[in-house]
Parts: structure tokens; C-alpha cells; sequence
């Protein structure tokens, strides 16, 4: 690792173990997100990222980022997913944004003054992503949207949205995406999720009742949306593998140092030769879940066709993150499964891993088309 590499992760760690670790034990009973910690890790520039300094962004590089967000995953799950989250919009804002939208959107979200949200999904269009329903009508100077959005992360904390919405045939091409501000009228937020894990990171419903949304708040071109969403979950889905990889590490270092520290039957568990396999197995499937994310973070910064990279890299290290998080509350016994110990927090975390930006089936139904692909290359 580089130095400047090796700095950032002892800056971010102190920050963490300061900052985060203390709050988190309340704030997963509360379910409650501190903005406060979020416009710290603003100031530090964790916000930002990948976006360009001109805009308060650090311009890092991909497998930075990635590097980055697998450590503060070791403490919060819920801080690294809305840095990814917003930085997916913000990416694609700084993509394919005219000039105008760029100075406009882009300033407070790379600082870590506000929060973006992507709202794709609908109770009816999960997986099936192509088949939303939301309308948006064209109307003398813009849009009228109707519909709501399901599952959305960050919602109410976020001030601005992208949200995907039907403005032609049904399928693909008849998505557009759009810029919608916190407050526009006729748009409000539905029932915050009872979660299983994430708890920290609100999940709720976005409501869009004749919601106007000017023709300036159109991203890319009409019909494009999709495309634009797939390339956004291209990125997304490494940086989820990303912050498995931080929750694999922090379950195996708490399960490693549990079996040495614990006495039974005379001895510490490490020593009973059914630990000691599990934990070999635990981190052979970590180290090797690590170097998959990171190059597929290292291709993608390459420019390198990313699609079949991105689906394995998180495929593999969501699968790995619940194996180990799950055989880490085990070690720990009957402490484990109590909210003393991190590891089933970690536990129920990684369960979404497997979930969101793509379900790991929908990851190997991608890998599988590119795959079909390759042969007929
Ligand atoms: N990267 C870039 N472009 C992609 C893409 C990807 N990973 N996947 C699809 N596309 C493009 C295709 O190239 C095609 O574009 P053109 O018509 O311009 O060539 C367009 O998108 C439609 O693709 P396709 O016909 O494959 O669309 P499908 O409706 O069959 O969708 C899957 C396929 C299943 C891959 C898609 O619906 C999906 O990823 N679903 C999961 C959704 C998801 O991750 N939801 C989580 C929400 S955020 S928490």
C-alpha cells in the first residue's frame, strides 16, 4: 500500500473508533442517523470521494474510495452506504449533468452538507427493474411525476433525489431520470422500514403526487434513465463489495481475538482444531473476497469493461461477509448473539449485502449474460 494510502485508512480509523464507535450501541436501539457524524466525515473529505476537486470532491481514485469505504464499514455500515449512495448520484450528475446542475447539486453533497438518495425501485418492480410504474407527464416547462418509490436509502435525510420514472413505452428505453429536491410540491415521504439490519440508515417510501419537476432537472436525455441507472449499479455494486470486505474483516479480527482470549476446558478455544479450521477458512475466503473487489475496483479505474467484474466482486464478497459474520457470531457463542459483541449487528448488516443494488441472483443472471456475451464475441 502506498503512504498516502496507508494515512487516509489511520485517518479514517480514528475517526471511526472516536467518533462512530461510541454511538453506535444507541443508535441502532434509536435507528437513528447523526447528520453531525455525516458533515465531519464531510470535512475530512469522505463525502467526495471520486468527484473532482473543483467541486469539493478529493478526485481519488476508484480502489481509494473502495479502500476507504471498507474501513468505516468496520464501524458503520449505515455511514459507508450513504456515502455510496450519494455518490452514485453525484458520479452520475458529474457525468452526464450540464454545467448548470453540476455547480448547482454537486458543491453541498461532495462537502457533506446534504445527502443524495436513488430511487429506482417500486413494490412492484424490484429485481424487474425495467417495469416501474412511476409516470412523468410532460407539461409546458416540465414534468409532472406520479408514482412512489420503494425502499429508498436516505430518504427524508436527503435533499436530493434521482429518481427513475416512466415518460415513455413501456421497457428500458422509456425511462428518464430526474432531479427531485427535498420539498418540491406534491412530493412527500411514505413509512420508514422496520429493518432487519441497516437500522442506523433510514429505508423509507418516496410519494410523488403531480410532483412538478422542471425541464432542467431532466439528467442526460429523455429515455435514458435505465442506462444510466445500470451504469451507476455498475460502480454501486463494487462499492457494496467494498464495505462487505470491511464487515468480513472487523467479524474475523473480533472472532479471531474472542477464540484466543476464551477459556474452556483448560484451554483457549483457538486451540480445538474445529476453531482453528473455520478461522483458516474465514479468512482464506476473506483475503480472497478483498482482492477480487479490489480489482475490480483497479479495472474499473483502468476503464475496463466493468459489468462482469462489478456483479462477481459483489456477489462474491456479500456471500463471503454472511459466511463469516455468521460463523463469527458462532464462535462468540451465546455472547455473539447478543448485542454486546459487534458481530451480530455485523451479521444482520451483511444480510442486505446480499440484497440491494441487485439481489446476488439478479448478480449471476448479469455474469451470466456476459458471459453469453464473451462466447459470441
Ligand atoms: N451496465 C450497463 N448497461 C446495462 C447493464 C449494466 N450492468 N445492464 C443492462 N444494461 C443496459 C443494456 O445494455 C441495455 O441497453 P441498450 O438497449 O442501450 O443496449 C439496457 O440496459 C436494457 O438492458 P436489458 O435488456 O438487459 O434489461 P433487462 O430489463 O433485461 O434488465 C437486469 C436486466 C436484470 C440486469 C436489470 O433489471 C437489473 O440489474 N436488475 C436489478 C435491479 C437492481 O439492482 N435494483 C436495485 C435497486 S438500487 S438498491
Amino acid at each position: 500500500m502506498e503512504t498516502y494510502q496507508t494515512e487516509l485508512l489511520a485517518q479514517l480509523k480514528k475517526f471511526r473508533i472516536q467518533k462512530i464507535d461510541p454511538t453506535v450501541l444507541e443508535d441502532e436501539e434509536k435507528e437513528q442517523f447523526r447528520f453531525e457524524i455525516y458533515q465531519e466525515l464531510g470535512q475530512l473529505g469522505y463525502t467526495g470521494m471520486v468527484l473532482p476537486e473543483r467541486f469539493g470532491g478529493a478526485e481519488l481514485s476508484f480502489y481509494d474510495y473502495c479502500l476507504a469505504l471498507a474501513e468505516l464499514a468496520k464501524s458503520s455500515v449505515a455511514y459507508a452506504t450513504t456515502i455510496s449512495v450519494s455518490t452514485m448520484v453525484q458520479t452520475l450528475i458529474n457525468i452526464y449533468g450540464t454545467e448548470e446542475q453540476k455547480q448547482k447539486y454537486l458543491p453541498p453533497l461532495c462537502q457533506g452538507k446534504e445527502i443524495a438518495s436513488f430511487a429506482l425501485s417500486e413494490s412492484s418492480a424490484g429485481s424487474d427493474a425495467a417495469s416501474l410504474k412511476t409516470t412523468a407527464k410532460k407539461v409546458p416547462g416540465g414534468w409532472n411525476l406520479n408514482g412512489t418509490k420503494l425502499w429508498i436509502s436516505s430518504a427524508g435525510l436527503s435533499k436530493t433525489y434521482l429518481v427513475m420514472a416512466r415518460t415513455g413505452d413501456a421497457g428500458p428505453k422509456g425511462i428518464t431520470a430526474f432531479i427531485v429536491r427535498d420539498g418540491a410540491p406534491g412530493f412527500s415521504y411514505g413509512k420508514k422500514e422496520k429493518k432487519m439490519g441497516l437500522k442506523v440508515s433510514p429505508t423509507r417510501e418516496l410519494i410523488f403526487q403531480n410532483c412538478f419537476v422542471p425541464d432542467n432537472q431532466v439528467l442526460d436525455q429523455v429515455g435514458r434513465g435505465f442506462n444510466l441507472a445500470m451504469e451507476a449499479l455498475n460502480r454501486g455494486r463494487i462499492t457494496i463489495g467494498a464495505q462487505a470486505i470491511g464487515v468480513s474483516e472487523r467479524a474475523f479480527e473480533e472472532a479471531l481475538k474472542y477464540s484466543m482470549g476464551r477459556h474452556q476446558f483448560g484451554k483457549a478455544i483457538f486451540e480445538f482444531q474445529g476453531l482453528q479450521f473455520m478461522l483458516a477458512d474465514m479468512r482464506t475466503e476473506l483475503e480472497a473476497a478483498r482482492l477480487l473487489v479490489r480489482e475490480a475496483a483497479h479495472q474499473f479505474d483502468q476503464k475496463k469493461q466493468n459489468i462482469l467484474m462489478a456483479s462477481m466482486a459483489k456477489l462474491k464478497a456479500t456471500d463471503v461477509a454472511m459466511k463469516i459474520t455468521t460463523d463469527a457470531v458462532q464462535i462468540l457463542g451465546g455472547v455473539g448473539y447478543t448485542a454486546e459483541y459487534p458481530v451480530e449487528r455485523l451479521m444482520r448488516d451483511a444480510k442486505a449485502f446480499q440484497i440491494v443494488e441487485g439481489t446476488n441472483q439478479i448478480q449471476k443472471v448479469v455474469i451470466a449474460k456476459e458471459l453469453q456475451k464473451e462466447m459470441h464475441a
